[in-house]
């Protein structure tokens, strides 16, 4: 089989790249190891920067966000006996940002894939990438098993758009590039029920640990709180989760959180991670396949979206205009805005959560900078400016 671009992974990232490309008329194969139906099943994601919603807008999947996502002007921090603040992104920024879920982002995905035949392969095992050096004579290629079939994909670019456990990041032969990583001793549990939520999306720093409100819709509450790194799920049976994130949040909303069963619950250890360079010949690597956030600053999927912008537009130019400036300037572009997210998800991540190891001295230096952005509009718009997001660059 031949195709353009061979896309590995059929997450939000390969699946936004496919859609980017077809739209320009560029032809694509996405490979999965996945099924269809625990593709669209995963709860991650869900808050969206305006450039993810632009880009949803600009490959022709927004129709649904526009009509069942709720749009908010910022978001809520509570610290522990004091009052909570909200951080007015609209009124700093300009920008808003909009409560979608990834789960129907990716079904959105689905449906325009389906809807023009884009090729997608799942259930796809022993992926490999070969001949991607652009050495003189070479022609990338990808192989898999598929139903126990030894298949190829010959084609002139790969993109790596497999995730942080993926294969096509490791597919880079050793010694190139390096890595830059940082692991949180502690996790994320999350639960989902189908309660009323509170107004606004809410991160509490509180001695107990952190905590957060979010939502998918009307009545379809997400919350987390911090857990230590060995809990396991069964640890937290609803009986003993509710009562401890109500404790967690300021008397005032915890009296508004609506308890009901929960309908899925997991746990997520938290890392900062990226992998420099995002390219190498004709491999390119988009979303966590390249770096990955603590959820703190929900970046994750949004950096996803903007490494596909920059790379699907670079491609457009390859094809449309024989320009391959902006493909070789694909890793140094997407990296800048990679870091300042990585930076804003590690220093929210610091300022939110009470850390096991953390002196008197720590403690206190964290209280300090908690009351300067209560007390700074300039510190409290810096905050705002950096969850807002970066916006896109222009392509060299
Ligand atoms: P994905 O979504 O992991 O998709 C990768 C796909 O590749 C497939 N795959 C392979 N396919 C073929 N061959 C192989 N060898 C393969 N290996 C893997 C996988 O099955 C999968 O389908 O990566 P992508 O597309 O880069 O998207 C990234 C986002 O999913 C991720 O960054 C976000 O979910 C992170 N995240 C959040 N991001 C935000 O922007 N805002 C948020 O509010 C937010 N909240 C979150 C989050 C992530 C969380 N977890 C569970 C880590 C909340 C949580 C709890
Ligand atoms: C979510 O809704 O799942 C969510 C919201 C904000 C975050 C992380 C996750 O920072």
């Amino acid at each position: 089989m031949k195709t353009q671009v061979a896309i590995i992974g059929s997450g939000p990232a390969g699946m936004m790249l496919a859609q980017l490309l077809a739209r320009h008329g560029i032809e694509s194969v996405v490979l999965e190891r996945q099924t269809r139906e625990h593709v669209l099943s995963r709860i991650r994601a869900g808050v969206l920067e305006t450039t993810t919603v632009e880009l949803l807008r600009e490959i022709g999947v927004a129709e649904r966000m526009e009509r069942e996502g709720h749009a908010h002007d910022g978001v809520r921090l509570a610290f522990a006996g004091r009052e909570s603040f909200f951080v007015d992104t609209v009124k700093t920024v300009g920008k808003r940002f909009v409560v979608y879920g990834q789960i129907e982002i990716q079904k959105d995905l689905y449906a325009a894939a389906e809807a023009r035949g884009q090729l997608l392969i799942d259930r796809v095992e022993a992926v490999a990438l070969h001949d991607f050096d652009a050495a003189p004579g070479r022609r990338p290629s990808v192989s898999y098993l598929r139903d126990g079939v030894r298949e190829r994909i010959d084609c002139d670019f790969i993109a790596g758009c497999d995730g942080f456990h993926g294969v096509s990041r490791r597919a880079m032969p050793p010694g190139v590039g390096r890595k830059y990583e940082k692991v949180y001793p502690f996790g994320w549990l999350g639960v989902l029920a189908r309660v009323p939520h509170l107004p606004d999306v809410t991160y509490v720093n509180h001695p107990r640990g952190f905590a957060l409100a979010s939502y998918r819709a009307d009545r379809l509450s997400r919350y987390y709180i911090q857990v230590p790194l060995e809990d396991r799920v069964e640890d937290w049976p609803d009986e003993r989760f509710w009562p401890e994130l109500k404790a967690r949040f300021p008397e005032d909303l915890a009296v508004r959180i609506v308890e009901g069963p929960s309908i899925e619950k997991s746990i997520a250890p938290l890392r900062s991670y990226v992998h420099e360079p995002m390219q190498y010949g004709r491999l390119f690597l988009c979303g966590d396949a390249a770096h990955i956030v603590p959820p703190t600053g929900a970046k994750g999927l949004n950096l996803a979206a903007s490494d596909v912008a920059y790379l699907g537009r670079a491609l457009v130019r390859h094809y449309r205009d024989g320009d391959d400036r902006a493909l070789a300037a694909y890793s140094d572009t997407a990296l800048r805005r990679v870091w300042s997210s990585v930076r804003t998800s590690w220093s929210l991540t610091n300022l939110l959560h009470r850390f096991p190891h953390f002196t008197p001295f720590d403690q206190k230096a964290q209280e300090v900078e908690l009351d300067f952005l209560m007390r700074s509009p300039h510190a409290l718009a810096a905050l705002a400016e950096q969850y807002a997001g970066m916006p896109l660059e222009p392509l060299p």
